[in-house]
């Protein structure tokens, strides 16, 4: 085990371990707690303000970094509302706290509940209610506010997902489409944050990739760092898996997986992680085709990439997925030397399209007939 650990650490000269630095923050744990409500004044029947409340509300460019920094306690306490005095029977109202939070949050309890989620800009969110003020229901005494502990869980939100097991050249991939910058080197798990390039196309139509860390067998299940990383797929609108052409191995206590073996098993890890992902519009990319023989490989190997279903009872069982994905398009290419990238950089255009298209809702005809009947010009 120890050789194991220190094996997969230690790789090309540099100690993986140092990138494992929590850089990128995606989760967040606030304690949350409505205003307390003010007194009331029993004998002139004087009600007490309402505690304030304390809302997340969602903003465009905000970072879970800058909550951290606005909130060093992470706790965070709406202001009391006012008792009923002589000169003023009704209390002020506590001050609310409205907290900025980045767009693609979502709210969990502390039973794990999804119990809201801020997908777009300036929608809010109420954490903690503020407590009552005291009036004749409640002895004129101010109620404490609603207070709980809430977890903040960002999500990216592309319209793209890189998947794929390490080193296997996305984030070579999302350099070649985008002005990204990510860092690349021949050991696994380079890339420990994910990171989002985008696509500018001459029409100025834009797309956003995010690069998501290298997957592993068993990631579904918490295993390297594919469990923390693979929620972010689940906001992307489609899923770009690649796969080296000649295969994966992990290290040399692991087996090696053949270029087949690799695309069945990302297919597992997507589907025991969360069926519904199988759904999203993918589509394939063979990558390092410029290496020696690579070609030759390739065409041996694709009609089974097109015959995925038929080929499947030979895949090893750990491997085997119950559930395809359903591939619009697989493609070949060399993200090292830009070979067939303008290809797929179209394709990954259409394809979203062609999603979007189905999205619409079919026209209802019968309305539109009607309709035109009721209200339109009158042929005589
Ligand atoms: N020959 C060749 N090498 C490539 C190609 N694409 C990527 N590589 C190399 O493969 C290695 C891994 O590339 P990365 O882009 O870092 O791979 P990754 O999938 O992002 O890896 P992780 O971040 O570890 O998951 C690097 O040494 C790249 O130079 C390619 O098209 N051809
Ligand atoms: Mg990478």
């Amino acid at each position: 085990m120890v050789f194991l650990t220190s094996n997969l650490l230690y790789s090309g000269g540099k100690f993986i371990r140092k990138h494992f630095r929590p850089h990128f923050l995606d989760s967040l744990r606030l304690t949350v707690t409505g205003g307390h409500g003010g007194n009331g004044f029993p004998k002139i029947g004087g009600v007490g303000g309402q505690g304030g409340c304390v809302y997340f509300v969602a903003k465009e460019g905000y970072t879970l970094k800058n909550v951290v920094k606005a909130h060093s306690t992470k706790r965070i306490k709406a202001a009391a509302g006012e008792d009923s005095t002589k000169v003023r029977l009704l209390g002020r109202r506590g001050n609310d706290q409205r907290i900025s939070v980045p767009v693609g949050i979502t709210v969990i309890d502390e039973t794990g509940r999804n119990i809201g989620d801020l997908n777009e800009e300036g929608k809010t969110f109420t954490a903690a209610g503020g407590g009552p003020g005291g009036c004749s229901g409640n002895s004129f005494i101010g109620q404490p506010g609603q207070s709980r502990t809430l977890t903040l869980d960002l999500k990216l939100i592309a319209d793209a997902g890189l998947v794929g097991f390490p080193n296997a050249g996305k984030s070579t991939f999302l350099k070649a489409i985008s002005k990204a910058s990510p860092k690349i080197a021949s050991y696994p798990f380079t890339t420990i944050k994910p990171q989002l390039g985008i696509i500018e196309y001459t029409d100025y139509r834009q797309i956003s990739v995010a690069d998501l860390p290298g997957l592993i067998e068993g990631a579904h299940a918490n295993i390297g760092m594919g469990h923390k990383f693979l929620k972010h797929v689940e906001r992307t609108r489609m899923l770009i898996l690649i796969a080296d052409i000649f295969g994966f191995q992990l290290s040399p206590q692991h087996q090696k997986r053949t270029c087949l073996q690799n695309v069945y098993a990302l297919n597992r890890e997507l589907e025991l992680y969360d069926p519904t992902l199988l759904e999203k519009p993918s589509i394939l990319l063979i990558n390092k085709l410029d290496l020696e023989g690579a070609s030759e490989e390739f065409e041996r190997i694709q009609p089974n990439l097109h015959r995925l279903e038929e080929q499947v009872a030979e895949c090893p069982e750990e491997i085997r997925p119950r559930k395809l994905l359903n591939f619009e398009r697989i493609l070949s290419i060399s993200a090292k030397e830009g070979m067939d990238i303008d290809r797929v950089v179209a394709n990954i255009r259409e394809v979203l399209d062609e999603a979007a298209e189905e999205d619409v809702p079919e026209p209802d005809l019968e309305r539109l007939t009607r309709k035109n009947r009721e209200y339109g010009p009158k042929v005589v």
